[in-house]
C-alpha cells in the first residue's frame, strides 16, 4: 500500500487581501502529477482543507475538481479530515455522494468512535488497510462544560480528553492488529515535540500542546498529522509526522519547505521509512529590508531568480530611513513593477517620526488580536497581575469563535 499524506491546504486563503487561488491551482496540479507519477493509493488530507468556514465557490469547484481528477488513477482510497478551520456541517454535506467515489470524509467527531473507523478494501474485497481518520476534536467533542472552572483546569480537561479519544480508538482497532494491513491514525492537533511557525496565527496558547508525542497508542503504523504549516517529524519518533501545508500560507513559513510524505508499506512495516517530496514552489514570498538603496538593491536581485514559469514574486519591505521620504510606497512600487515583483506591503521604520512625535505607529495588520487585546489592557491600566488571567479567557473567548464558527 502506498501513501500520500498532505494536510493543511487552506483553499480560499488570501495574504494581506491577494487571492491564493492561482498558487493553489498549481499545487493542485502537482499534486495530482506526484499522485500519478509514485502510483499512490491512498491520499490522505489530514485537516484544514479549506480556509474558512464558508469559502468561495472558486475553492470548492478546486476541491471538487481534484477529487473528481483522481477517478481512474491508481488512488482507491482518499480519506479526508476535519481541521479547525474546516466547517463539519460543509465538509460533511456531499458525503454520501463522495462515498461513491471511495472519498471518505470525516468532517467531525461524532458519540460513536466506529464513525472515524475506516476500513479500506480493494476490488476483491480484501481488506487493504485501516484509518483512524481523527478530525481536530473541538472542545465540545471531548468534555462537558463545567461552570466555575479556570481557563488553565479547562485546557488541562481538554488535553486529558483529546489523550482518551486516541487511547479508544487504538483500543478500537485492536482486533485488526493480526490482519497484516497497515493501521494508520489522523490527527489535526499541536503534539508536543513539534515546533510551530514563528508567527502561526491559529494556535493560541491555550491549545499549545495538545497531547505528547508519545501518548498516540503504540498500535499505529503511521500517524498523519496536520494543524502546524511545517513539515516535521514528532518526538522522533519515525511513525509520527507533520506534512506541513502545500504552500507557504504567510511571510512567517518563507525558510519552511513545503512537502508531501510517501509512505510505502508492506503489511504493517514501512519500507524505505518515510519520504519527503518537496512541493514545485510557483511564487516566491520574501520580506525584504535595510536602507533604500539596499532595499532597491535586493529587489534587483530578487528579480533574477524567479524563473520563467514562476508567477510574479510577493514582497514585503521594510526601509530604513532617518527622515521623511514622501512617496516612498510609489517610488518603490514603480521600481518592482518593471522586476516581476509585487510589493504587497511597503514599510518604514519611521524612527524620525518618532523623535519629535513621540508616537510608534502601527499597523492593525502587523498585530494578532491577542496583542490587541493586551495593549488595550495595558493601556486601560490594567494590573499586570491579573493581566495574565484575562489573557488566557481572551484566547479561549477566540478559541470558541473560531470552533463554533470557523471563521
Ligand atoms: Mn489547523
Amino acid at each position: 500500500m502506498k501513501v500520500l499524506h498532505t494536510a493543511d491546504w487552506h483553499l480560499g486563503q488570501r495574504i494581506l487581501h491577494n487571492e491564493r487561488q492561482v498558487e493553489h491551482q498549481r499545487a493542485l496540479d502537482w499534486l495530482m502529477s506526484v499522485i500519478r507519477r509514485e502510483k499512490i493509493e491512498l491520499l490522505l488530507v489530514a485537516g484544514d482543507v479549506f480556509d474558512i468556514g464558508n469559502p468561495p465557490n472558486y475553492a470548492r469547484r478546486m476541491y471538487y475538481r481534484f477529487l473528481t481528477q483522481l477517478i481512474g488513477t491508481s488512488c482507491r482510497h482518499i480519506v479526508i479530515t476535519g481541521g479547525n478551520h474546516d466547517s463539519p456541517a460543509m465538509l460533511n454535506a456531499p458525503r454520501e455522494l463522495l462515498l461513491a467515489l471511495n472519498v471518505h470524509v470525516v468532517g467531525e467527531a461524532t458519540e460513536r468512535i466506529e464513525d472515524e473507523i475506516i476500513e479500506l478494501h480493494g476490488a476483491e474485497g480484501q481488506l487493504e488497510a485501516v484509518v483512524a481518520a481523527v478530525p481536530f476534536l473541538r472542545d465540545k467533542d471531548i468534555r462537558q462544560s463545567i461552570a466555575g472552572e479556570s481557563s488553565l483546569e479547562r485546557i488541562e480537561r481538554i488535553k486529558a480528553g483529546i489523550r482518551q479519544h486516541y487511547r479508544t480508538i487504538g483500543e478500537a482497532v485492536l482486533p485488526y492488529a493480526e490482519r497484516g494491513v497497515p493501521l494508520i491514525a489522523t490527527g489535526h492537533l499541536f503534539a508536543k515535540g513539534a515546533e510551530a511557525g514563528e508567527h502561526q496565527n491559529n494556535i493560541y496558547i491555550g491549545n499549545r500542546e495538545n497531547i505528547d508525542g508519545s501518548e498516540f497508542p503504540s498500535i499505529f503504523d503511521y500517524i498523519a498529522l496536520g494543524h502546524l504549516h511545517r513539515a516535521q517529524i514528532v518526538n522522533q519518533d519515525y511513525r509520527i509526522h507533520y506534512s506541513g501545508s502545500l504552500i507557504p500560507l504567510s511571510f512567517s513559513e518563507l525558510d519552511d519547505q513545503k512537502v508531501v510524505k510517501i509512505i510505502q508499506f508492506e503489511g504493517r512495516q514501512l519500507v524505505e521509512g518515510v519520504r519527503s517530496v518537496a512541493v514545485r514552489e510557483c511564487r516566491k514570498l520574501r520580506r525584504i529590508g535595510g536602507e533604500l538603496t539596499e532595499v532597491e538593491e535586493k529587489l534587483r536581485t530578487l528579480h533574477t531568480e524567479i524563473s520563467e514559469d514562476e508567477l510574479p514574486a510577493w514582497v514585503e519591505v521594510q526601509v530604513q530611513t532617518d527622515r521623511l521620504r514622501p512617496n516612498l510606497d510609489g517610488h518603490l512600487r514603480d521600481f518592482a513593477e518593471d522586476l516581476r515583483l509585487v510589493l504587497l506591503k511597503v514599510r518604514t521604520n519611521q524612527s524620525y517620526r518618532a523623535l519629535d512625535q513621540q508616537v510608534a505607529t502601527l499597523d492593525l495588520d502587523d498585530l494578532s488580536p491577542g496583542e490587541v487585546f493586551r495593549q488595550r489592557c495595558s493601556s486601560a491600566g490594567q494590573a499586570p497581575t491579573e493581566l495574565a488571567e484575562l489573557e488566557r479567557t481572551f484566547e479561549e473567548l477566540q478559541n470558541w469563535l473560531q470552533e463554533e464558527e470557523a471563521p
